[in-house]
């Protein structure tokens, strides 16, 4: 295997400590009255590149997997993961000064930046909690993007009129990127309001393959009859504004409710429905060619509204792109690509901003991927007997703004 290494510098004295211990300075020469310092460490530094396995961890390779940026590290650590960077003491990482943020803690490692890089030199930068670096480790041989290598279903096509891609999750990792979701467990109240009947696990979604598969099954947890997953970026991932776009594929059995949809961050205007709720997709697994759209939100004296279409003509079992453009003085929702929804800003309404005309969607929202079993969307239809289970796929999720 081709090593290639280069350690910034490393105490001696901790290297047979544990990956946490590990405590590197990054040293530059300086004039100060610690030259001698220095130039000890200088001294260790050397001895270090002669022997890189002594640092404890080194980059096997490292790849660019698509065209904006999102990277995938394969690493060997002597003395657990470097890259788990919430199982040790660090507070983040940089590569190339720019802040990543870690997907996969298995030998491969998947890092996606808050902006694009691609370049041929990476510098790694592991930060503590005092904002000291720990570990600075530059790796030279970084393969770049080949689109002919790729699944071209990873290549970003930009809504007209968008030019930035704010964020995504292609699902390119092992497992959920927990940094940009937040798992919902349980049957919430009243079943999350909705009156669903399953239980919300962490463990009915996998990733693998670039895409995200929630499973609905028939499962007994607690007293519910049924299991799924319900994820969200709260906190996380949150925006005013942009161009909101998810490539899906839909179960098709009755009592199937999955969404792809927006809520609040904040509740800047109050408790549902007062802040407003953005449905990009709703689908009744009974209905294979139908998904519809909606916005909710309250009238000037307090009462739930909403503003809904739905779209026939598409298969839902196969994948297509369902999206939201969600600009100041409209929301509009889009299948493919073709607009079949538009909603403008004089409909909209909160009771606590009635002389507001863009509330409530004028604030931060975050986004929300599920499988509800049950509910009142479809007059609380359950699955048929002898059901086990089926899934929602998503290749990607993608937030544009210009
Ligand atoms: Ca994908």
């Amino acid at each position: 295997m081709n090593k290639k290494f280069f350690a910034l510098a490393v105490i001696p004295s901790l290297l047979l400590a544990s990956c946490d211990l590990l405590d590197v300075l990054l040293t530059e020469p300086t004039n100060s009255p610690e030259q001698n310092k220095d130039d000890e460490k200088k001294e260790e530094q050397k001895k270090d590149e002669q022997n890189p396995d002594a640092l404890g961890f080194y980059i096997i390779s490292a790849k660019f997997i698509d065209e904006i940026g999102h990277l995938k590290v394969n690493y060997e650590c002597n003395y657990g993961s470097p890259f788990n960077i919430n199982g040790h003491p660090f507070s983040h990482l940089n590569i190339t000064g720019v802040l990543a943020k870690e997907v996969d803690s298995s030998n491969d490692a998947y890092f996606t930046f808050l902006s694009p890089i691609i370049q041929t030199t990476l510098k790694f930068e592991f930060y503590d909690t005092n904002e000291n670096i720990y570990i600075s480790y530059r790796f030279e041989n970084v393969e770049p993007y080949n689109e002919e290598t790729v699944d071209p279903a990873q290549t970003i096509t930009y809504p007209e009129g968008y030019d930035t891609l704010y964020w995504s999750d292609e699902f390119n990792g092992n497992s959920l990127d927990t940094s940009k979701w937040t798992y919902d467990i349980g049957n919430g109240s009243n079943g999350w309001g909705n009156g669903e009947s399953q239980y919300y696990t962490n463990h009915n979604e996998t990733v693998s393959d670039g895409v995200l598969t929630i499973k609905g099954k028939k499962e007994y947890v607690e007293s519910f009859a049924y299991t799924s997953t319900r994820i969200k970026t709260k906190d996380k991932v949150k925006f005013t504004y942009g161009y909101v776009e998810a490539s899906i594929a839909l179960p098709t059995v009755t009592g199937m409710w999955p969404a792809f949809w927006m809520m609040p961050n904040n509740s800047n205007y109050g408790g549902w429905p007062h802040s407003g709720e953005i449905d990009i997709m709703e689908a009744k697994g009974r209905f294979p060619n139908n998904s519809s759209s909606a916005i909710h939100f309250s009238t000037d004296s307090g009462e739930h509204t909403y503003l809904t279409k739905e779209k026939s003509g598409h298969n839902i079992a196969t994948f297509h792109k369902y999206a939201a453009e969600w600009k100041e003085d409209s929301i509009s929702f889009f299948i493919d690509d073709v607009k079949y929804f538009e909603t403008y800003k004089s409909q909209w309404t909160t009771v606590n901003a009635p002389t507001s005309e863009t509330a409530p969607f004028d604030k931060d929202f975050y986004i929300i991927l599920n499988l509800a079993i049950g509910g009142h969307f479809d007059g609380y239809r359950l699955p048929p007997e002898g059901f086990s289970e089926t899934s929602m796929q998503v290749d990607y999720v993608r937030v544009f703004q210009k």
